[in-house]
């Protein structure tokens, strides 16, 4: 098993507050944290969980504009959905913030003062589009023209890249600029562009090219894909990298000279992890408390993220955090691939998704906690289908894990007036499968301090396939008639791998777990129970047995597959 510290402080990427959660943003990032924190409480470690909306940015302020709201608006909605998504699925933080708040304003911005005080900030005037209609600059990806490469010449060139060719573009060069922030309002977005100075403030990213990779270096545990793409990057050559924007909507630049002007979203955010750290300590009366995790390399330190936000959180924010000082770097940034959709890629913008507030109305959360488990996109992008939903569903959870619960506590209410029997029979294979069960709790265990999920989980459905089989070759619906001490011998041990099973699936079926733990009339776990002996006892009585994981029929899986066609 990989080491584990006693103190650990884990961070999901923060949701962008423009667009709903869905099924990718599940398995990329949020269900693999929450199953890990889940695991080290069981642990009996200390793990702090920190998540928060990210509500800075200028797609914020486009989304109000194309809904006629207010950005304040478009980020309370988004904010709120989050929230109630999170908890629907039983993801609960610590603490779940928000960027747009005073609090974090001031700690960001105390962090740029800071790195700029240490001089790894620079201030440069370059030349930039500017819209006299919209009267601002404007991001890049809101600038439309033609390409200027001679060997192009295409329309729908982008402010950075032109997707003809795929070349980046500097903006100032598109031949026939419009500005889409123009299109958006209904104006033509043609002959109001031009190209004006503006200053802004960049991060020496560059001074920390060796310690960046000295820090990567150290860390040859990682996931391969995020060690690839950081040294990939590294090999390149850092460059600095512009931290402000000529935006109304965000973090003002703490400087005189900064008016107009916020920080780039993607430098507030990852700030964010430390102030809503700051502000949970504070919340539980332990103001300093931060530090243990922030300051103190003895304590864990983890970010969970999608694989697109690599470089912020392996390469940018640790250089933010050198730049800065005083600050350790976090033992792992733990990236998922991608999930794609019935085949396809999923998109927030073509509303193609399966959305996480849509999925609560017509199912509990467990069976798309296991199936994302199941297919978590760990090491190459994975499909999320719903008759695979189905499959895995009705034929693993209700057939293998479910079967098995419903079967012994049934059983143990029928025979035995539901008073867990003795084991008086010491059989060689009752002695097997209680050998089975230390064996499933320490590889599972061994596989998720890995964070190793997917075969995790799938361990865990072998130690329920091989109960299924200990019941199957014990018969203990023939040795009822025949030999009740057998039997009984049988419906205890099915009882304490009952109790084991409702530990290690915890963090994978939360709710599964509490529900099956009170049809054992077990108490609920308050942690470190994982190598604890268990506590199912003779004589003791069970509680009734209850369908955990019902199946899913045709007719309800068939309208979510017409909804995605529509
Ligand atoms: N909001 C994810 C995204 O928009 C970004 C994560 C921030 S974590 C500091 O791609
Ligand atoms: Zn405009």
């Amino acid at each position: 098993m990989a080491d584990l510290k006693d103190r650990y402080l884990v961070t999901a990427a923060l949701p962008y507050a423009n667009g709903r959660l869905h099924v990718g943003h599940i398995a990329g990032a949020y269900l693999p944290a929450d199953t890990f924190v889940r695991f080290l409480r069981l642990m009996g470690k200390e793990a702090h969980f920190i998540c928060g909306s990210d509500e800075n940015g200028a797609p914020i302020t486009f989304s109000a504009m194309k809904n006629n709201c207010s950005p304040q608006e478009v980020i309370d909605k988004f904010h709120n959905i989050f929230d109630q998504s999170f908890k629907g699925l039983g993801i609960n933080f610590s603490i779940y913030g928000r960027t747009h708040s005073d609090y974090h304003t001031k700690v960001s911005q105390d962090f740029f003062k800071t790195v700029h005080e240490q001089g790894h900030i620079q201030k440069h005037t370059t030349e930039q589009v500017y819209c006299s209609e919209c009267k601002m600059f404007l991001p890049d990806r809101y600038i439309e023209g033609t390409c200027y490469y001679h060997d192009c010449g295409k329309t729908g060139a982008r402010g950075d890249q032109c997707e003809s060719c795929g070349r980046t573009v500097d903006a100032t060069k598109l031949k026939d600029p419009v500005c889409m922030v123009c299109k958006m309002q209904g104006r033509p977005g043609t002959g109001c562009i031009e190209v004006k100075e503006t200053a802004h403030w960049y991060l020496r990213l560059d001074t920390f090219q060796e310690d960046l990779r000295k820090y990567i270096d150290t860390h040859p545990e990682w996931r391969e894909s995020v060690k690839r793409f950081s040294y990939g990057l590294l090999d390149q050559g850092l460059n600095e990298r512009a931290i402000t924007r000529d935006l109304s909507w965000g973090i003002p630049v703490p400087l005189e000279d900064g008016q107009d002007k916020v920080l780039y979203v993607w430098f507030d955010a990852p700030i964010g992890y430390i102030s809503f750290t700051r502000q949970y300590f504070e919340s539980i009366g332990k103001a300093d408390e931060w530090k243990e995790f922030w300051c103190n390399e003895e304590n864990g330190l983890l970010h969970f993220i999608g694989k697109d936000n690599t470089v912020f959180h392996a390469v940018m924010f640790p250089g933010m955090l050198l730049a800065h000082g005083g600050y350790r770097l976090a033992g792992n940034v733990v990236a998922n691939e991608f999930l794609n959709l019935e085949g396809n890629k999923i998109s927030t913008s073509r509303d193609y998704a399966v959305w996480v507030d849509e999925y609560l109305e017509h199912f509990s959360p467990d069976p798309l906690r296991y199936y994302l488990s199941a297919i978590a996109p760990e090491a190459s992008d994975s499909d999320f289908s719903w008759k695979d939903f189905q499959q895995h569903n009705n034929g693993e959870l209700a057939d293998n894990l479910g079967n098995f619960i419903q079967r012994n506590v049934a059983f143990c209410n029928k025979y035995f007036d539901g008073i867990i029997p003795e084991r008086k029979n010491k059989t060689e294979a009752g002695d097997k499968m209680l050998q089975e069960i230390e064996d499933a709790r320490k590889e599972i265990g061994e596989l998720l301090s890995e964070f190793k999920f997917k075969f995790a989980l799938e361990r865990m459905m072998r130690f329920s396939q091989r109960a299924n089989q200990f019941f199957a070759e014990e018969t203990p619906w023939q040795s009822r008639k025949t030999d009740m001490d057998a039997c009984g011998s049988t419906i205890h041990i099915g009882l304490l791998v009952l109790e084991a099973m409702s530990i290690v699936m915890e963090p994978f079926l939360p709710f599964s777990s509490a529900k099956l733990r009170a049809m054992l009339n077990v108490a609920p776990l308050k942690g470190g129970e994982w190598n604890q002996p268990l506590t199912i006892k003779a004589g003791e009585k069970v509680g009734t047995a209850e369908v955990l994981f019902p199946k899913f029929d045709d007719d309800l899986i068939q309208p979510r597959i017409d909804d995605l066609n529509k």
